[in-house]
């Protein structure tokens, strides 16, 4: 038995899990994306909101409710449950969707398309931008495919009206964004840079006339150079009131036009790959700084918090944490607590001073010089966030191996995509990344178990396609491997809201566009929307209208 059953969201997801096997039918048959097939699993499922759905609903929900779901660490991989249709559901007629759309139900359940500022912006300089550790990173030979950088990108900066548009014409409803720490204060502390302020004022603005809901992220990774170079930026403690005092600054413009926030983005990886093995800005390879800047990511937390607290009333915040699955390689003993090691090392590295008010005992035991949480600071950053932002895209192995480092330090285990029968999952275009659905749902109860955090939102979650730039236009448009992804994840996702009662209140696709995937510049594309980055042409891909389709039905306020 789940621990709870959360009513709104468990229905909203027994018609998610209903409409993903529908759409299946179109992903797997190969039928064009925005065919009649399509359109009727919709349709379907809006009838059976309108006429059948007590007793479907009930029937699904019961049925989550009786399933054994997780409810542990780690447990075999199971077999797909089969869809509500298949198990004897009476046939579904077709009708119009819009009862549906217009139904109790669109509340509940949130999708999204997410952006980072660097990745999507361009205009680097533009109106008093100052620069940031990936302009110079990006700048420096060797560091970037082909040298490229996010000069350029899809000039989202001037394009956002017709990209507004784009989304509308997907039903996206809700967009994750960052603000550029540099557009606001081009030299990190200091003098407001008011165009950069308004920059994002109008965004904003024009997302809400649009009826699409910004969910804005305060620093996805472009740190204003002038701090890396003064004091060492995230390796210092310096940055905690500078980073606080960047917050209100963005707090007190966009406030009262914003409800959800996070602080940062991903800090496991700008801590890591920034500091511990350099392939990300600003290119350090000192393990001892990458502590210290998770160390001051929490402070700088906490201290943001403070001030969101008082500038944003009613407002909801958290941090974007991301986290790989970690599978064990066998049932032994060793192997799990090797798994649930490697998990501490990268979600709880940030989730359990969060919830818990320390760092995890894994990490105490083998981290070197490891910075303390003294016990003023745990009370300021435990319970700090209203809510769990997760970015999952993978799954590996994991063994027990005595001695053995990850990129974190000692972890006396490995890692790999090579389990007991095989590979984990088909291969993305990344090397880092395999389809891996029911890893979603496992590090979703994860999180949910041993942090409790009320409500769960899937902040990113996507992939590259194999050769995906190599492609001619109309091939690349055709992402079944994508769509695959999406329609496995979203599924396994639905399973852990419905079947385990894991809060999950909404779902974001990265990305939106396809854009500057950081050191791998223009080579790895994400997007559900093609950019052609020689016209800054946008085509829909199928994968976006796959999604459209399976988050249009089930609703998004
Ligand atoms: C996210 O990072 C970012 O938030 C986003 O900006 C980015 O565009 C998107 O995902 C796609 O990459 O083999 O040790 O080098 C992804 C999370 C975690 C993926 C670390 C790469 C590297 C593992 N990243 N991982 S390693």
């Amino acid at each position: 038995m789940p621990a709870r059953i959360y009513p709104s969201t468990a229905v909203a997801v027994a018609l998610l899990l209903l409409l993903v096997c529908q759409a299946a039918a179109d992903s797997v048959s190969g039928a064009a994306p925005d065919s009649h097939s399509t359109v009727a699993s919709a349709e379907a499922l809006a009838s059976v909101h309108r006429s059948g759905a007590p007793h479907v609903l009930a029937s699904a929900v019961a049925q989550q409710a009786a399933s054994p779901g997780p409810g542990e660490h780690h447990l075999g991989s199971r077999p797909r449950r089969p869809c509500a249709t298949e198990a004897g559901q009476a046939p579904l007629s077709l009708s119009s969707p819009s009862a549906f759309m217009a139904s109790s139900l669109t509340p509940t359940f949130w999708w999204g398309t997410a952006t980072a500022a660097y990745q999507v912006e361009g205009y680097t300089t533009a109106n008093g931008r100052g620069a940031s550790i990936w302009d110079t990173f990006s700048a420096t030979p060797g560091k970037t495919y082909n040298g490229e950088s996010g000069e350029k990108a899809d000039e989202f900066y001037k394009r956002y009206p017709a990209d507004i548009k784009l989304m509308q014409s997907l039903g996206v409803r809700h967009f994750r964004m960052s603000v550029a720490w540099p557009r606001i204060l081009p030299k990190g502390t200091g003098t407001v840079n008011q165009a950069g302020v308004n920059f994002y004022v109008t965004l904003v603005d024009a997302l809400k006339a649009a009826d699409i809901q910004p969910y804005v992220t305060l620093y996805h990774w472009d740190l204003p150079q002038t701090l890396q170079d003064s004091y060492g930026g995230w390796g210092s403690s310096r940055i905690v009131n500078d980073f606080a005092a960047y917050a209100d600054v963005v707090f007190k413009a966009l406030g009262s036009r914003v409800t959800y926030w996070t602080t940062f983005n991903e800090p496991w990886s700008f801590c890591f790959m920034g500091n511990a093995n350099g392939q990300h800005a600003p290119g350090l390879t000192d393990r001892a700084v990458a502590w210290n800047c998770a160390y001051h990511v929490l402070l700088a937390h906490a201290a943001a918090v403070k001030k969101f607290r008082a500038a944003v009333p009613g407002g909801k915040i958290g941090m974007n944490i991301n986290s790989d699955w970690s599978e064990p390689f066998s049932s032994s003993s060793q192997d799990q607590a090797a798994a649930d090691r490697k998990v501490e090392f990268m979600a709880g590295i940030f989730g359990d001073p969060l919830y818990l008010g320390d760092w995890p005992a894994s990490v105490k035991q083998r981290v070197p010089n490891l910075p303390t949480i003294t016990s003023d600071q745990a009370r300021d950053i435990k319970g700090s966030t209203d809510y769990f932002a997760l970015n999952h895209y993978t799954t590996l192995y994991v063994k027990d191996a005595p001695g053995a480092y990850g990129l974190e330090g000692l972890l006396d285990a490995s890692a790999s995509a090579n389990g007991p029968e095989g590979l984990v999952g088909p291969q993305a275009d990344s090397s880092w990344l395999y389809t891996v659905p029911w890893g979603i749902r496992k590090m979703l109860n994860w999180v949910n178990n041993r942090y409790h955090p009320g409500e769960i939102y899937v902040t990113e979650n996507g992939c590259d396609v194999p050769g995906e730039s190599g492609l001619a236009l109309p091939e690349a448009l055709n992402d079944t491997f994508r769509v695959n992804f999406y329609q496995g994840y979203v599924q396994a996702a639905a399973q852990a809201a419905a079947y385990d009662g894991v809060p999950l209140k909404g779902y974001f696709a990265w990305s939106l566009l396809d854009n500057f995937e950081w050191a791998d510049g223009y080579a790895k594309r994400f997007g559900i929307v093609y950019v052609d980055y020689s016209t800054q042409a946008r085509y829909v891909k199928r994968s976006a209208r796959y999604l459209a389709n399976l988050f249009g039905t089930v609703g998004s306020a």
